[in-house]
């Protein structure tokens, strides 16, 4: 007897459902939208309902009547496909034919606070000009929607997620920015934290008023039965500043989900209306014309019982199913995972599973960013090496963004196993890192704090500023030039492999102008004593800026230039483009860390980054591996040798784009 394939019988059984519900979504359609729009998001549909309805049907499938939640989802896309304005319309258009946009190697990012960088969202809009001279074609302003009062976690403490920071502007500042941004051909990325609510949020607000519609909305229970036999598998977040994943509270009469800090309660998404209110907030801002959504902290979306309730299937099938109801309604937007967890879970963001189902089409490349500070450090790309060549690539039309510092700490995500393979244990080399960038190991350049110390674990991360990580801060105290020029090149090094290996490279705020830590970041706000993150994110400083621009200023305008240098040579550079698959290549020297871009049509780039503090050369075989010949042309410094003595030449520290001539 022949029996279907699962796939054609997952179809069928989509298809019936897409019957039943089709009638009533496009009459809803027909009376918002002209017949021309209408076919539009039909057509999208029919591309996208299967995966949708799989993904809502494993989700929920078991306790709801899923046509009812597919009907409430359906409802949501018909009233955001009404609010959209034609402008956003074409825009949809424009990306529905240029669908790979931001793969486009001219994708530079720039990640700020919007009050940090400028005060206020108009603030932003009348510094655009900085931007521009950078080269920047990709704003992510971290979280600007109305959080509690402080401390709110620099944002990710929503109350509201339809208002605007009052602090920072209003609605309409926010897609007038928007609006100046793709005015000069830049997009707009803002955070959405999804995994929780401020405590003050007014779903919270109605769980702790008593109402079972709302305490529902969260992960509350009764008494510590349950949250003790979660904690036997959970790990802390913050054990520093916000110990365990549960809090008492008395409103409540039971102990919430809270994996941050405690006023930041878990979002409970086995709860379909949780689902829904959020798409609901995901298309309100895509229709404000926001390009790429952050979605914060996705990981911890699903939770199960024995588990770290982190990376569970279910996190990935919420991400799917939003994935494709936007789709439908506003695909000018895409979405950016921020999931910074170990390199075998990280791909599953972008869709890489057993059979690609789309997710994000952006995600952060993590290991690139803790494999490049280890190999700073250890000047030894080994482990770098062999940890980012066992990474599976993106999928097809997705990429990673590629950072040096962000925002948060630094978590050295070293496995046992990328360690035991080069003969290292990943736990000291990890207790290694923290003590070199504390500035504690012998001959270390570094000035960092340690961030959230586990004392059960010995876990720890870093917090610093990347002037005050790559040596800029010690060599300033010294009074010492050479450590000085050191310490730049080291900044030039990691920004030149984070802006080559593959993704939109993330320019963190102040990296520009090599600014250093803010010690005395407590004082400029007490609500932020205790959180070292604070330490990196300084304010912006526009008198340096104007004379780094100048070029008067000798520190910051080194470092403008060297940036600037790097972003017109990615933009001037095909190999480059974010379709284009990178592999990491082994070289006879362990301070050389090697990659190769394989575009099909412009031909390989070979990266190569020498981690040292001296000069070093490398076996020619490197070429061989790379398709490359003995013709080279370096991209970022045409006229230097590069071939010598049969051995390809580095100076200290010093990166190489080649391409051949
Ligand atoms: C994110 O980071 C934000 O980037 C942080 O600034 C927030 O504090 C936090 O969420 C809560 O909203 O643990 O140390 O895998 O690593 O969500 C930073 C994801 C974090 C987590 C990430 C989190």
């Amino acid at each position: 007897m022949a029996t279907t394939p699962p796939a054609l019988h997952r179809r069928r059984r989509a298809d019936a459902l897409a019957q039943a519900l089709l009638p009533a979504f496009e009459s809803g359609l027909q009376l918002v939208l002209e017949p021309h729009e209408v076919e539009a998001v039909l057509v999208r549909f029919d591309r996208w309902f299967p995966d949708v309805h799989e993904a809502i049907e494993a989700l929920y499938g078991d306790d709801h009547d899923i046509e009812a939640v597919l009907g409430n989802l359906l409802r949501v896309l018909t009233a955001a496909a009404a609010a959209r304005s034609d402008e956003l319309r074409r825009r949809d258009r424009r990306r529905e034919i240029d669908s790979d946009w931001f793969l486009d190697e001219r994708m530079v990012g720039y990640v700020a606070y919007a009050d940090r960088y400028a005060g206020s969202l108009k603030g932003v809009r009348d510094r655009l000009d900085h931007l521009e001279d950078l080269g920047v074609t990709y704003l992510h302003l971290l979280p600007l929607l109305q959080p509690r009062p402080r401390p709110n976690d620099g944002g990710y403490a929503v109350q509201e997620y339809r208002e605007v920071d009052e602090r920072l502007g209003t609605m309409a500042d926010l897609e007038d920015l928007a609006e100046a941004l793709h005015e000069r051909d830049m997009a707009l990325c803002v955070d959405l934290v999804v995994n929780h609510t401020a405590e003050e949020h007014a779903w919270a607000q109605a769980a702790r008023a008593g109402d079972p519609i709302y305490r529902d909305y969260y992960r509350i229970f009764p008494d510590r039965t349950v949250p003790d036999r979660y904690e036997e598998t959970l790990w802390e977040v913050f054990p520093h500043i916000a110990p365990g994943n549960f809090t008492w509270r008395d409103d409540l009469q039971g102990w919430v989900w809270t994996s941050f800090n405690t006023y930041q309660w878990d979002l409970n998404y086995e709860n379909p209306a949780v689902f829904t209110e959020m798409l609901d907030v995901i298309l309100f801002l895509a229709n404000r014309g926001v390009d790429a959504i952050r979605l914060d902290a996705v990981p911890f979306l699903w939770k199960r019982l024995g588990t770290d309730c982190q990376n569970l299937d279910e996190a990935h099938l919420i991400l799917q199913a939003w994935r494709g109801l936007t789709a439908i309604v506003a695909p000018a937007t895409i979405f950016k995972a921020e999931a910074i967890v170990a390199p075998g879970e990280l791909v599953k963001y972008l869709g890489a599973r057993e059979r690609q189902r789309p997710e994000c089409q952006l995600a952060y490349n993590n290991q690139l960013m803790v494999m490049s500070w280890s190999s700073l450090a250890s000047r030894d790309t080994r482990l770098m090496t062999h940890a980012l060549s066992r990474m599976v690539s993106p999928p097809p039309g997705t990429t990673w963004v590629t950072y040096v510092r962000c925002h948060d700490d630094i978590g050295w995500a070293v496995t046992d196993e990328d360690a035991w393979a080069v003969g290292i244990n990943a736990y000291d080399h990890k207790d290694f890192l923290n003590q070199f960038y504390r500035g504690e190991f012998p001959f270390s350049f570094a000035k960092g704090e340690e961030f959230g110390r586990n004392p059960e674990t010995g876990d720890a991360r870093m917090s610093g500023s990347c002037a005050s990580l790559v040596g800029v801060e010690q060599a300033l105290d010294l009074e010492d030039d050479d450590l000085l020029d050191q310490a730049l090149r080291r900044m030039e090094l990691l920004y030149g492999i984070a802006m080559a290996y593959g993704g939109i490279p993330l320019i963190w705020m102040g990296d520009e102008l090599a600014l250093l830590n803010d010690w005395d970041y407590a004082q400029h706000d007490p609500a932020h004593a205790g959180d070292n993150r604070w330490l990196h994110r300084p304010e912006m400083d526009w008198a340096l800026a104007d004379r780094a621009r100048g070029s008067e200023d000798v520190l910051a305008g080194r470092m403008y230039a060297a940036l600037r240098r790097l972003v017109t040579a990615r933009a001037a550079t095909p190999h480059l483009h974010g379709a284009a698959p990178t592999q990491p290549l082994w070289t006879d020297r362990a301070e050389v860390f090697a990659f190769v871009r394989r575009h099909p049509a412009e031909g390989p780039l070979l990266g190569l980054a020498n981690f040292a503090d001296v000069g070093t050369s490398i076996d020619l075989g490197v070429l061989g591996a790379a398709g490359l010949g003995r013709e080279l042309y370096d991209v970022l410094s045409p006229d230097s040798t590069v071939i010598q003595h049969d051995r390809l030449q580095l100076d200290r520290l010093q990166v190489r784009w080649l391409i051949a001539t």
